[in-house]
Parts: structure tokens; C-alpha cells; sequence
């Protein structure tokens, strides 16, 4: 600890520095066709004022037809805290939506990079958007605090996703990446439900390993209310896919991506050291970025103090449901050394789609299985139900059949890790 405290007192200076000449040579510009006022999110309804009624958000929607979604994503670094306390450097993005020009100098610039600074998350902000829509999504890299000394770019790859164009889908090699104090947007037209994921692909194996990873879903355009299975009485409005028959139909949702970090690399970027690509082991198993028993604490965890006070840790993994609600669990796997067995030993799971397809014969007759264990390698996602119907209230466990994916840093001494807890009331 003598060398991170050593480094990161002028690490901390550089930082200070680099923020302070931010403004001179950043020029945040985000795109949003129902954005007036240049924060990156649709107008809201002026209630007061000379513009009063003016923004209405609904009235704009309308105008642009109906179906635009926004959202401002900043790439950058900061701090999470594993279950055993243990301070892990990351590099990820922070969801900067909704910040404009908050202290009125007539540019968001200067406010994008000082609300961005320090402020990565794990897992990044889960994107939940809507078949039919336009999606623009502002990507603006903030750049490394601790470190000053990179000038990596960033890029967002939407994972699996078939509609995005190539200068759109962040492959550094083939499209756009995004240079600190840059900003750009990009454009997705939804036309595919499904589970997805999504994560920076510039030095992917680095940009991965140091957390620059996110939930990603679209959700189904096909409309409720349709019984399931008919004569059941049982009704949905929500469905994880355009299944024809209510078939994928779900009360609750919950999208959960399994990961791992390798303590050793994220200390060696820390530290400035090199970085030990090949020695790579994920050895802290996490499920939405937290290992057992903060899977189980609901809402954010507590604010690290290495990033200044800024929660970074706001995906709960905890799962809960009213006793005969359906689960829909949006399942991912982006650990980029390992594969997982989830197993759910007191609730079956009903395995409807992978990797964003549903589960089906070429005539169109379901493929779904019902079994207690999923196994997904990096880069695949399961869209898996669990139906309580049947199911007692009480606790029930989620978590890794590898016995090894239950420690947190290999420690013997107790349980940790790939761990959740489902709660039917
Ligand atoms: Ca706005
Ligand atoms: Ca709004
Ligand atoms: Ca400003
Ligand atoms: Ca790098
Ligand atoms: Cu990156």
C-alpha cells in the first residue's frame, strides 16, 4: 500500500491540473433531436417562466414522432470496494444524462468533465431501451484521473446487437473511437428485443478486465394483455420477446451480468506498472459488479473513500418477487477469462432465449427448457424465467456451480463471490 499511497499524492496533483485545463481544450457537444437545452436529455415541462409549457417533453415527442430515447455516458476511471473491502481501480463509464450547464457559464463542457471525474461505475449504466425506438447515445471520454499519463480513447460496443452501422458499433478498427475531451453520438435504430451487453472495444482485453462493462437490453414491442398459458387466468403486459403466444411474458425483471476482476491488473494500473496480461486471473467473481454478500444488500453500496465519496456501485444483484409473479432474469456473461455455470437449485429457471433469439424450431414451434443450471461463456447472454407460482415464500440462492467462483480472492474461510439471493414475498 506504501507504493499506491506514494504514487497517488502527485497522481492526485496531475489530476487536479488536468481538470482545472479541462474547459480549454474539451468541447462537449451532445447530440439529442428532443433535447433543447444541450444536457443530453429530453425536455421536461417548463412550468415556469417565459418558455412555461413551451418544452413539454410528451408535445416534442410527439412531434419527432414518438420514438427517440437519449442518454450521455461519460468513459473514464474511478474506484469500487470488493466484498472483502478490498479498493479495485477500474476504468468505466458513468451516466452523465440530464447535467447541462449547471453553474451558467454558457458551456456544458466544464460541467460534463468535473461531474465525470472519478465517477466510472461497475457494472457501467445499464442501458434499458425500447424496440422501434432511435436511441442516440453521447458518448464523451472524461479521461483518467489517476492517471494522467494515458490518453487511451474509449468506444461503446453494443454486444450481439444487429443493427447498428459499422462506424457505429466501437470497433477502434473500423469505426470511430472517442479521444479524451471528445464526445460522440451514436445512433441505433431498435429493431431487435432481446438481452444484450455492452463494453468498450479499444484495447478490449484492458478496457474489459478494468470494468468497462454494462447491462444492455431492449425490450419487446409486442403488447399485453395475453393470457399465458391459455386458460391459466394468467395475464402479461411484458414480454422478453415478440413470442406470439405470451410465452416470454414476465412481472418482474432483473438483468444480471456476471464478471470477474483480476486483482493483480487492476493494482498494476493503479501503480503504473506493467500491466500482467498474460498472468490474467479473474479471481473476484461478481454478479453486477459486487461479490456475496453485497449481492444481497439492496440498492448502491456505500461510496468508496479512493474516489473521493462518489457511489460507483449502484446495480443491485438482488432479486424480489411476490409469491406466483414470473422472473425474468436478462442473464450475461462478459468475464473475459472464464465461463460460468449459474445453477438455481430450488427454482427451476426456464431457459426462452439465447444470446437475444428466442428458443425455437424453423417452424416456429418453442425450444424453451426448463433446467436448474445455465452455462454461458464471455460475450453470451440467457433470458431465463423463473415461475414462483408454485414456489413457498422465502429465500431462495442463485450462485456459481464452480465451487471456486464462491471466494472472494480464492479466500477459503468463507463463502463469497457468484452469489444472490431471490426474495418471494
Ligand atoms: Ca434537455
Ligand atoms: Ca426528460
Ligand atoms: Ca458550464
Ligand atoms: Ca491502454
Ligand atoms: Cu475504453
Amino acid at each position: 500500500m506504501n507504493t499506491i499511497n506514494r504514487l497517488t499524492i502527485p497522481l492526485l496533483t496531475g489530476l487536479l491540473i488536468l481538470v482545472l485545463a479541462v474547459p480549454s481544450w474539451a468541447a462537449v457537444d451532445v447530440q439529442c433531436p428532443c433535447d433543447i437545452n444541450g444536457d443530453g436529455d429530453c425536455e421536461d415541462v417548463q412550468s415556469t417562466g417565459p418558455q412555461a409549457g413551451r418544452y413539454d417533453e410528451p408535445a416534442l415527442l410527439a412531434q419527432l414522432g414518438g420514438n427517440i430515447q437519449c442518454m450521455h455516458l461519460g468513459g473514464g476511471d474511478g474506484f469500487v470496494t470488493m466484498a472483502d473491502g478490498r479498493p479495485m481501480y477500474i476504468f468505466s463509464f458513468e451516466d452523465l444524462t440530464g447535467i447541462g450547464d449547471e453553474n451558467g457559464n454558457g458551456d456544458i463542457s466544464d460541467d460534463i468533465m468535473a461531474a465525470g471525474a472519478l465517477a466510472a461505475k461497475f457494472p457501467a449504466p445499464a442501458i434499458a431501451v425500447d424496440e422501434g425506438n432511435e436511441f442516440y447515445l453521447s458518448l464523451t471520454n472524461v479521461g483518467m484521473v489517476i492517471r494522467p499519463d494515458l490518453f487511451d480513447p474509449h468506444t461503446v460496443h453494443f454486444h450481439g446487437f444487429p443493427n447498428s452501422s459499422t462506424v457505429f458499433d466501437g470497433l477502434p478498427e473500423s469505426g470511430i473511437a472517442i479521444n479524451m475531451g471528445a464526445t460522440l453520438t451514436y445512433y441505433y435504430n431498435l429493431q431487435d428485443p432481446g438481452t444484450y451487453m455492452y463494453h468498450c472495444h479499444v484495447e478490449a482485453t484492458e478496457h474489459m478486465q478494468m470494468g468497462m462493462l454494462g447491462n444492455l437490453y431492449v425490450r419487446a414491442a409486442q403488447a399485453g394483455p395475453i393470457e399465458y398459458p391459455a386458460g391459466s387466468g394468467r395475464i402479461y403486459n411484458q414480454f422478453a420477446y415478440n413470442d406470439g403466444d405470451g410465452s416470454t411474458g414476465y412481472d418482474v425483471e432483473y438483468a444480471l451480468q456476471l464478471g470477474g476482476f483480476d486483482p493483480d491488473f487492476h493494482d498494476a494500473s493503479w501503480t503504473v506498472q506493467p500491466l500482467p496480461f498474460a498472468m490474467m486471473w479473474d479471481r473476484y467473481p461478481m454478479i453486477n459488479g459486487r461479490g456475496y454478500p453485497d449481492t444481497t444488500v439492496p440498492g448502491a453500496l456505500p461510496a468508496p473513500a479512493e474516489n473521493g465519496g462518489i457511489v460507483s456501485q449502484s446495480e443491485s444483484s438482488l432479486i424480489t418477487a411476490a409469491q406466483g409473479d414470473r422472473i425474468l432474469l436478462r442473464l450475461s456473461n462478459l468475464n473475459i477469462t472464464v465461463t460460468h455455470t449459474l445453477i438455481s437449485p430450488s427454482i427451476p429457471m426456464e431457459v426462452v432465449a439465447i444470446d437475444a433469439k428466442e428458443l425455437m424450431a424453423a417452424d416456429g414451434s418453442k425450444l424453451h427448457y426448463t433446467t436448474n443450471s445455465v452455462s454461458m461463456g464471455g460475450g453470451m447472454s440467457a433470458d431465463v424465467i423463473l415461475d414462483t407460482a408454485g414456489i413457498d415464500p422465502g429465500e431462495y440462492y442463485i450462485y456459481a456451480a464452480n465451487l471456486q467462483y464462491l471466494a472472494n480472492n480464492d479466500e477459503a474461510a468463507d463463502l463469497g463471490g457468484m452469489m444472490t439471493k431471490i426474495v418471494i414475498n
